[in-house]
């Protein structure tokens, strides 16, 4: 039996090793272009595979009863298995929230995500380390080590050996992970006064906040933008920017930026909700309402989608006209007051609050009046269409 249950664990590291794999790559940002055709197949693979664990876990439960039996007088081995098992049921927990998010309080969802991301950055470190000391060439070096002084000092020597090698990993791994991790999830602090991002765009005139923006009436976001895109980071400046509408139109129009700065714009609180599970709320958006901005042109008879073009050539999305006209569907130009950074889509990006943030196309620079549905750049690679949040 004990054969048998050793193998069945083999076969759960294997598997866990492709969760921690799969959810690395797709959580890294840099990585959503690259892998944008595999992105769906990748987290769908990832949630059964994690749900497969399950059952599995199940199955071989007794392998726990067995290890805690023999460990059962070791204090710190009884810390570990708790911790591990801890480890489990948060992953399961958070895992199990995530994908039936829609259905789902959002504060429920907001801390699962947390959870599954720090138990990841917990768990992978204790699990490497686990799988490293079991396998069997270490074993026997440490073994060999063991054996070749069998006096007071052979625990320490093999207790050298572990832990030094660890410690290496640590101390050569350590800094350039954590670098890496900042970077990869920085978005420069909760305020945007803080903000080390900046808009790298140059336009000028720079729009006059309305006393609404400043101080912002949603009293400043809460929560972290991850930057999320699937191409590299387009610059503006009053040269290469221009703002156009057209498709089925009586007459297409064109804006500079000088013209733009001068549309009457509002100002709204609203939420931002990323299918991945991230959400930043009360966001003060200051911008021109898209139901207002379409009053500059006359629709054709047979218009029924509008499709907006992100100025990085790439990313696309539509809407119906009944959607378009929703309240709060917002070109907008300022966020908490300031010029959107050019890593969240400045210096003018969609904001659709009642959907998934995919729809909120980032650098918008066209909106063309077409008779049917365009699937966006996500719709086409696997996303629902239907996009609404809850
Ligand atoms: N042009 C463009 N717009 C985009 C995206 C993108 O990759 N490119 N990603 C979308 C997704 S999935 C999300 S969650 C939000 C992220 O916005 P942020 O980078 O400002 O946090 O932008 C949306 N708009
Ligand atoms: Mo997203």
């Amino acid at each position: 039996m004990w054969k048998r249950l050793k193998r069945l664990h083999h076969l759960n590291g294997y598997a866990t090793l492709f969760l921690f794999i799969s959810g690395i790559l797709l959580f890294i940002p840099s990585l959503r272009g690259p892998l944008a055709l595999y992105r769906v197949m990748l987290k769908d693979a990832h949630i059964w595979i994690g749900f497969a664990t399950v059952a599995f876990l199940l199955l071989y439960f007794r392998y726990f009863a067995f290890h805690y039996k023999v460990i059962k007088k070791q204090q710190g081995k009884k810390r570990n298995l708790a911790m591990v098992i801890g480890l489990i049921i948060g992953w399961i927990i958070s895992g199990t929230v995530l994908t039936f998010q829609r259905s789902l309080p959002e504060e429920i969802v907001q801390a699962s995500l947390i959870i599954h991301d720090v138990f990841t950055w917990i768990g992978l470190p204790v699990l490497l380390f686990h799988s490293v000391t079991r396998a069997s060439w270490f074993r026997k070096k440490s073994d060999q080590l063991q054996e070749k002084k069998k006096n007071l000092y052979a625990f320490s020597r093999r207790g050298f050996f572990k832990y030094g090698i660890v410690t290496l990993l640590a101390i050569i791994l350590g800094p350039s992970i954590y670098k890496w991790l900042k970077q990869v999830t920085d978005d420069g602090g909760s305020t945007l006064k803080s903000v080390t991002l900046k808009s790298t765009n140059e336009l000028s005139p720079m729009p006059i906040p309305a006393t609404q923006s400043t101080p912002p009436i949603g009293g400043g976001y809460e929560g972290k933008f991850r930057i999320y895109t699937v191409t590299e980071t387009p610059v503006f400046t009053n040269e290469n920017w221009n703002f156009t509408i057209d498709g089925l139109v009586d007459e297409p129009v064109s804006l500079s930026w000088e013209e733009f700065v001068k549309l009457k714009r509002t100002v709204q609180v609203s939420d931002f909700h990323c299918v991945t599970g991230w959400s930043v709320l009360h966001v003060t958006y200051e911008g021109i309402l898209l139901k207002d901005l379409m009053k500059k042109v006359k629709l054709k008879e047979n218009a029924s989608h509008l499709k907006f073009y992100s100025g990085d050539g790439v990313y696309t999305d539509s809407l119906s006209l009944e959607q378009a006209v929703l309240d709060d569907v917002m070109v907008a130009v300022l966020m908490d007051g300031e010029l959107i950074p050019s890593d969240f889509g400045g210096p003018v990006r969609l904001i659709v609050p009642k959907m998934y943030a995919y729809k909120s196309v980032k650098w918008l620079v066209r909106i063309e009046a077409i008779d049917q549905v365009h699937e966006g750049y996500w719709q086409v690679r696997g996303y629902d269409t239907d996009a609404w949040v809850g």
